[in-house]
């Protein structure tokens, strides 16, 4: 399945995995990355030195080319970026924040950079900074979003920009991948589907939860704050909306979420923790490598692609 993105980044396959906190670590990205797709490892807020063995132990596990996800909310995001460089990482995307002031030293070390974006707004200005393409991510997702879905959001960035466009929020399978094509994207991006895989390093409440998942189970909190954050409604959600509602103000809010999605991802507590997933949990009702993940989507857009709609 050649695109420009596959050309783009070495790849079998367009399909890249999002660089979720505590979730992305280098045993899921190094999975993705040897069935085709790009593994990306989720730095976070972990500390810089954390991220720089991670990666050391991702070369460990591929000899393919993997990413790194700078999540710009961190504090130590300029000390990441100069890791990712010494380090020699193919790829950096970014979240939560614009990556402007990186873009320089990543684009001198070759480093190919993929802002995650939210508005067509951020995608002309990411193009402008020199970015080598951009995920046009819908409010379907899991985690941090912006406001504008999937189906509306990726035709308007492809049609602003001249850089490749990867699609995601909402995609997990074949007819996912066939429609963002179809949309006119060049690959996609995807989170929640590899949450539940095999290799995801993800406590089985964590995993438990998400299947049992249906479509109505997501909830947005943190719209008062100014960060709109997706995940499966909890005792946590119902607790947060609740104190929104009362109008709480931002360091009541935080308290409740402090070390949350850890306490979901390792400790497996999906009762007071923060279970971020995205509006396609409804979809995944198992457990699956990412080899099979990834196979299984292919074969399916392929088919839809060449004109199997209705086979
Ligand atoms: O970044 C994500 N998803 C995330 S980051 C994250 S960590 C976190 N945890 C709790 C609260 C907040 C963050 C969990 N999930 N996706 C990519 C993404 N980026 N979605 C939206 C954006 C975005 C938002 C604002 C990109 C740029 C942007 O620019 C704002 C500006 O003008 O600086």
């Amino acid at each position: 399945m050649k695109t420009k993105i596959t050309e783009l980044l070495g790849i079998e396959y367009p399909i890249i995995q999002g660089g979720m906190a505590w979730v992305a670590e280098h045993r899921l990205a190094a999975a993705v990355s040897n069935a085709g797709g790009l593994g990306i490892i989720g730095a976070a807020s972990a500390p810089p030195e954390i991220v720089r063995e991670e990666i050391k132990k991702c070369k460990e596990l591929t000899d393919k080319p993997f990413g790194v996800n700078v999540m710009l909310l961190n504090p130590n995001a300029e000390e990441v970026a100069k890791i990712v460089v010494e380090e020699g990482v193919k790829v950096v995307t970014t979240g939560a924040g614009n990556p402007a002031k990186f873009m320089e030293l990543w684009s001198k070390a070759g480093v190919k950079v993929i802002p995650v974006v939210a508005s067509v707004a951020m995608a002309k200005m990411m193009q402008r900074a020199g970015a080598d393409a951009v995920v046009a991510e819908g409010m379907e997702s899991g985690g941090h979003i912006g406001s504008i879905t999937t189906m509306a959001l990726v035709p308007q960035v492809v049609d602003a920009v001249n850089i490749p466009v990867i699609a995601a929020g909402g995609i997990a399978d074949g007819r996912g991948l066939a429609a963002a094509m179809m949309l006119g994207a060049e690959g996609v991006q995807m989170g929640t589907r590899f949450v539940a895989a095999a290799e995801a390093v993800v406590h089985d409440n964590y995993k438990a939860k998400l299947i049992k998942a249906t479509d109505i189970d997501s909830e947005v909190t943190g719209l008062s704050t100014g960060h709109p954050v997706r995940s499966l409604r909890n005792h946590m959600t119902r607790e947060y909306l609740r104190l929104e509602k009362e109008g709480a103000d931002f360091m009541e809010l935080e308290q409740l979420t402090l070390g949350s999605l850890k306490n979901a991802v390792v400790d497996g507590d999906v009762v007071d923790g923060t279970v971020m997933a995205g509006q396609i949990s409804g979809m995944i009702k198992e457990v699956k490598t990412c080899s099979e993940i990834i196979q299984e989507m292919v074969t399916k857009a392929k088919s839809l692609l060449s004109g199997g709609r209705f086979s």
